[in-house]
């Protein structure tokens, strides 16, 4: 892994602190403590190209491991209803300093159990707050909790239609920006932007005439697999000009705004008015979620629990809290820029050996590739690319034939490789595999999941997969027994 103090210097610690920790679980059932070692033998041993996993340090991993876990802490910092929360006080206080130093932003509010629930506080949060800020004001309401549930309808439809403009699924955008999959679809009325079909990029032009035309409440920005950059000062101008809430989903980059790859009018935490994130993918924390906001959404953020979510997880905002600490650090900021170099490393891979890439590259952290050019579905080349040793996920493509279950796209990530200290050479050595492999594939008839790969490829790149993993060990000095 990248060297880090508290994955180099705490190595033998570390070992020690898993192994014992194993022994105690296996003293109750041994079969989960076998399964979690196989975890740890199973991550060593696989390349894995997945944009939104990473390899958390065993600081992290071991902060989440203990008593916190059985605390009940609804509420906030200081204003609980449950008494003794006085250590959770310390380490939420600390995962909020931590992350406002960290993104530059107002509030910070480490509640969110996951990216969904983060989406889920930040949409009640805008609805709250647009309900709650003029017509209360004007009605000289201070307590919006006192309001009865009569009060409460009568203001919000005073709101009109309750409209999101998100970015389309198959353009990169994600089920949480209102569709219907997922609750916010039902919440809110909403229109998607995709992207210019001839250079698969953000057309803010488009989207203004859109944004005039629809007039939404929220204008979401933000994605999953749009591989590169987003203009968030144009996305701010946007959302001014129609009176809209600007919400950023950061989940998938966070990593590179807190490694400062993304500023000035990149940064989007000095631009919207709240911004969500997972803290486990870029940003290389525990699995959860985060709030940050302007000052004046604070008071809504904050009610995120009891109002969508359940009890806090103080054992995990205490890994939070030392997951962002780790991130503060200078050598975060290398780590960043090299996720963005392997990033375009690993399309130059691709790229050499003939594989269609949406936008014909990549920016950020992640790469996506258009399979169907090569006659495949995703869903065909996901699994022949596993069967080579090549963990990947298959993900729609603009105007996508195969529909978001067998796709025609493979999306490509760079977090997890950097942070094992994986190096440009072999990240555009592991495109080249994939190329590769994505040759010796041929689909069976008309079929969308059964595939043909030759053998000796998938043989070949296999072996040299492990050679490449195996030179940069994960959670180097951990043995388990
Ligand atoms: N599951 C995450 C991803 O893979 O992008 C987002 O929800």
């Amino acid at each position: 892994m990248t060297s880090t103090p508290s994955t180099v210097s705490t190595a033998s610690a570390a070992s020690t602190a898993f192994r014992s920790a194993l022994e105690v679980i296996a003293q109750v059932e041994p079969r989960v403590a076998a399964a979690i070692g196989q975890e740890l033998t199973d991550q060593r041993e696989s390349l894995k190209l997945i944009a939104s996993e990473n390899y958390a340090s065993p600081a992290v991993l071991l902060a989440m491991g203990n008593w916190f876990s059985d605390k009940y802490a609804e509420g906030t910092p200081g204003r609980r209803f449950y008494a003794a929360c006085q250590n959770v006080d310390t380490v939420e206080e600390l995962a909020a300093e931590h992350a406002r130093a960290l993104f530059g932003a107002e509030h910070a509010y480490p509640q969110p159990h996951s990216g969904i629930d983060a989406n889920l506080v930040a949409f009640w949060s805008i609805l709250a707050h647009r309900v709650e800020s003029p017509a209360l004001a004007e009605a000289g309401v201070k307590n919006v909790d006192a309001l009865t549930t009569e009060d409460w309808a009568v203001l919000r439809r005073s709101l009109g239609d309750q409209r999101m403009l998100g970015m389309s699924l198959d353009a990169g955008g994600h089920l949480t920006h209102g569709f219907r999959p997922n609750i916010s679809g039902k919440m809110f009325e909403q229109a998607s932007y995709g992207t210019d079909p001839e250079t698969g990029l953000i057309d803010y032009a488009a989207l203004r005439a859109q944004a005039r035309e629809f007039r939404p409440l929220v204008l979401v920005a933000g994605y999953s697999a749009y591989p590169r950059l987003v203009d968030f000062a144009a996305m701010r101008e946007i959302a001014d000009e129609v009176g809209a809430t600007l919400m950023v989903d950061m989940a998938h980059f966070a990593g590179l705004v807190a490694g400062k790859v993304l500023t000035g009018d990149l940064d989007p935490v000095a631009h919207a008015d709240v911004v969500t994130t997972t803290t486990h993918k870029s940003l290389r924390g525990p699995r959860g979620g985060m709030v940050l906001c302007t000052a004046e959404y604070a008071p809504s953020v904050d009610r995120g629990c009891p109002l969508v979510l359940g009890g806090p997880l103080p054992h995990v905002m205490a890994a939070k809290a030392v997951a962002f600490a780790e991130a503060r650090r200078p050598d975060f900021a290398d780590y960043a820029q090299a996720v963005v170099a392997n990033s375009r490393a690993l399309a130059e891979g691709l790229l050499r050996r003939g594989v269609r890439l949406v936008t014909g590259g990549t920016d950020n952290h992640l790469v996506l590739a258009d399979v169907g050019a090569a006659g495949l579905t995703g869903r065909q080349a996901e699994a022949a690319l596993l069967e080579a040793g090549l963990v990947t996920n298959r993900n729609a493509v603009p105007a996508d034939p195969n529909g978001p279950w067998y796709t025609s796209g493979i999306r490509f990530g760079t977090p997890a490789l950097t942070t094992r200290g994986l190096g440009e050479a072999e990240l555009t050595e592991v495109g080249e595999l994939v190329a590769d492999v994505l040759t010796a594939t041929q689909a069976e008839g008309e079929s969308k999941v059964r595939y043909r790969l030759d053998a000796a490829v998938a043989q070949r790149t296999r072996a040299r997969a492990a050679e490449i993993v195996g030179a940069h060990p994960l959670y180097p000095g951990v043995e388990l027994v």
